[in-house]
């Protein structure tokens, strides 16, 4: 049996559960799943019994329980520090850091337009000032990573490392919503995009039953 303990929402929505999801497939770090469907009778009950917060993702290794995509991620890094899930260099792991917090408290117009949905394949029309300045900003983002790393391997950082699982569903978002954008940009979602595990996550989130009419968006 893992010693590790992975709680989720459901695959199709829930973007915070997917980035330690990923990060922890992507790492190779055995796990087991335990999913929850969320908003539905009774859902708030049985989260409670895995998460303080009432809210996925939660983590448990042996008797620890971390909470909160962001602090699970930076768990995992204390847990297994010979796996570099930060960047190594201090001024890399500066700008990784930087840039995992920044998406973790921001974006809400990203968050709020453009819900993650597995399922979705369409192009977003009602483009608002702040939706496209955050647009731009993710985009300033990956291309300054890329543009500093690009010897190093595919990923923002190189190397697959939290930064990338912090932005993945963002990649999922601007995929499922036809967004456009520049050439660097588009070839880092296709790298993101190719990853197994994340083909894996999409399957299943795709296959579920479940459909949370608040999270869906038209054109
Ligand atoms: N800041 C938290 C956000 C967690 C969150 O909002 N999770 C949602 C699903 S994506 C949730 O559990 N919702 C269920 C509920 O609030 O009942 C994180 O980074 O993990």
């Amino acid at each position: 049996m893992s010693l590790n303990r992975l709680v989720i929402g459901n695959k199709n929505y829930s973007s915070w559960s997917l980035r330690p999801w990923l990060l922890l497939r992507e790492f190779g770090i055995p796990f087991s799943e335990v999913k929850i469907p969320l908003y539905a009778e009774g859902s708030k009950e049985t989260l409670l019994r895995y998460s303080p917060s009432g809210k996925v993702p939660a983590f448990c290794h042996e008797n620890i329980t971390v909470w909160d995509s962001l602090a699970i991620c930076e768990f995992v890094a204390d847990l297994y520090p010979e796996k570099n899930i930060w960047p190594p260099k201090l001024e890399d792991k500066a700008l990784a850091r930087s840039v995992s917090n920044e998406m973790h408290s921001g974006f809400f117009a990203i968050r709020n337009s453009l819900p993650m949905n597995c399922r979705k394949q369409m192009v977003f029309h009602p483009m608002t000032e702040s939706l496209k300045s955050e647009i731009d900003r993710v985009c300033e983002i990956w291309r300054v990573c890329r543009s500093r790393h690009s010897e190093k391997g595919p990923f923002l950082f190189g190397e697959f490392s939290i930064a990338d699982a912090m932005y993945a569903p963002i990649v999922l978002r601007f995929n499922s919503y036809g967004i456009t954008v520049g050439s660097t940009e588009s070839e880092y979602m296709s790298t993101v995009l190719s990853l197994s595990s994340l083909k894996e996550w999409i399957a299943e989130g795709v296959a579920e039953k479940e459909f949370l009419a608040d999270c869906e968006v038209d054109a």
